[in-house]
Order: structure tokens, then C-alpha cells, then sequence
């Protein structure tokens, strides 16, 4: 597996398991609503998180969440663009547009963006022409049915089986669209058509998914499988979540994407000083 990811003209280093920022310039997003529409605290709160580790940083102007409103291209053209040339204006890391539509996809890179985050894995009109011409790492995840249905009532025969399926599916649909497989990150997409079995399930087995020798990515922070597990609010969620990374790092996950970077930062250093010892 590539050691280093070329994202426009920045470098992601994966020789040991990375932050991935989350910056939701949404209304509605669950845990961080409507606080970063404002450029200048969306710009605040990015420096914020670069100081504090991460490696990368992942914009998004439309909710995936659960039932959240769908968003105009035009309104989300202009949530990210504007605060993308920001960004990447003060800040040297690389930064992740977080969107499944063709036309952001290409905007935000010519903005400055160097990889593309799709919950929909290039499923949506244009997007997989407008990623193999973006030339930046793609990261396809995993979704049971759509944002708007999808946990009304998740089913698998064999849930690491079927996302397996789905990669290889998705990987193909790349290949033939000029995607070169080496700019490929591959997501199970935790909550995204999932109960809490089939999200324990992923999460104890996520060592299990053929990877294709591509990096794993995997969001986990605040999710409600933490709530459920915990009994704790949104806000209360952030000790589940650094355990859930923690064990998603030690089998081998190379990008966390967290709302928690600083606490992730020190999760995944210990991490790799573990996964890194000769006895
Ligand atoms: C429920 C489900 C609430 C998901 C909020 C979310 C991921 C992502 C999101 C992920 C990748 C959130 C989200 N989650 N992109 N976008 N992987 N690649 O927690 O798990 O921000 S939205």
C-alpha cells in the first residue's frame, strides 16, 4: 500500500493512522449545526484543528445525516467554495471536499480541494467522470439504500460480505470510468444503512474487509451506535468515540474522520507506538 497520497499539491502521510477533520458548513448537520456557515469562524475553527493534528480537512455543505433536508447545488457550491480557497489559502494540509455531486466535485478541486470524500461512492449522475478528471484520492464508502431511508430498516445476509461486494463493485466502476485504482480510499461507512449489530459487526471485523491493498477510512465520532452503546448524548459521546477509533487504528484503519481531533491525535499515536513495538 502507498505510504503517501498526492492531493493536488499537498501530501496526506499514511505510514501511521491519520486525523480527518470534519468542517460542516450545514444548518443542520447533527452535532456542530449552523456554527461554521460564518467564513470566518469556519476559517478559525480549521486552524484550530490543524494545530491540534489533523492531517487532512473534510468540508461539507450538505448533511448526509439521516433525513436532513437535500441542499441546491448552487447553495453548496457557495457553503464550500469560499470557505475551500480560505482554507487552503492559510492552511498547508490538504483538504477533503465532502459531496456527491459531479459539480461540486470538480469546483471544490478547482478551489483548492485535494481529494474527494463521497458517501455515495461516485453513484450520483456525472460524479465518476468529474473524479477521474479531478486527479486527486477518492474515497468511496458504503451505504445501504439513501440518506433518507436507509435506517428505516438496514438488511444483510453478512454485512462484511456485502461491503465487500460493494468495494469490488465500486472499485470496477472506477477502473472503467480511468480512476486509477492508487488514488482509491475505501469506507464501511458506519450508520449509513446500519443497526448496531451490523456496526459492532464492521467495527469488531474491520481488519475483515478485502481492501483492495487501498487504505481504510472510517467515521465514527459522535455516531449514534456510541449513543446506543452508552446512553450518552451527542454531546457526551467523545470518550465511545476515541475507544472506537482506537480499535478501528490497531486493525490497521489509516484515517480517522472525526468532529474530535485533538483527542483522536493522542488515541492514534498511542495506537501506532503499540502497533509499532518488537517484543
Ligand atoms: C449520521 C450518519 C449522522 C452520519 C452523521 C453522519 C461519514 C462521512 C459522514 C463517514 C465518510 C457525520 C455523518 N459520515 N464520510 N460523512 N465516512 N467518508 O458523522 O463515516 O458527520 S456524515
Amino acid at each position: 500500500m502507498r505510504k503517501t497520497f498526492a492531493c493536488g499539491g499537498r501530501v496526506l502521510d499514511l505510514s501511521q493512522p491519520q486525523v480527518m477533520a470534519v468542517l460542516n458548513i450545514t444548518e443542520d448537520s447533527f452535532s456542530d449545526g449552523g456554527q461554521w456557515l460564518d467564513p470566518v469562524r469556519a476559517l478559525e475553527h480549521a486552524l484550530q484543528m490543524a494545530a491540534e493534528g489533523a492531517a487532512i480537512i473534510d468540508i461539507g455543505g450538505e448533511s448526509t445525516r439521516p433525513g436532513a433536508i437535500p441542499v441546491s447545488l448552487e447553495e453548496e457550491l457557495d457553503r464550500v467554495i469560499p470557505i475551500i480557497e480560505a482554507i487552503s489559502s492559510a492552511i498547508d494540509i490538504p483538504i477533503s471536499i465532502d459531496t456527491s455531486k459531479a459539480e461540486v466535485m470538480s469546483a471544490a478541486v478547482a478551489a483548492g480541494a485535494g481529494m474527494i470524500n463521497d458517501v455515495w461512492a461516485l453513484r450520483q449522475p456525472g460524479a465518476l467522470k468529474a473524479a477521474a478528471a479531478a486527479k486527486v484520492p477518492v474515497c468511496l464508502m458504503h451505504m445501504q439504500g439513501d440518506p433518507g431511508s436507509m435506517q428505516k430498516n438496514p438488511d444483510y445476509e453478512n454485512v462484511v460480505d456485502e461491503i465487500n461486494g460493494f468495494f469490488k463493485q465500486r472499485l470496477s466502476a472506477a477502473a472503467s470510468a480511468g480512476i486509477e485504482h492508487d488514488r482509491l480510499l475505501l469506507d464501511p461507512g458506519f450508520g449509513f444503512g446500519k443497526t448496531l449489530e451490523h456496526n459492532l459487526q464492521i467495527l469488531s471485523h474491520v481488519d475483515a474487509f478485502d481492501h483492495f491493498d487501498l487504505p481504510l477510512l472510517v467515521g465514527l465520532s459522535r455516531k449514534s451506535m456510541l449513543g446506543q452503546i452508552t446512553g450518552a448524548g451527542v454531546d457526551g459521546r467523545l470518550p465511545a468515540g476515541i475507544a472506537a477509533a482506537t480499535i478501528a487504528a490497531i486493525q490497521g484503519v489509516k484515517i480517522i474522520r472525526t468532529h474530535d481531533v485533538a483527542a483522536s491525535v493522542q488515541a492514534l499515536k498511542l495506537s501506532y507506538a503499540v502497533m509499532s513495538v518488537d517484543l
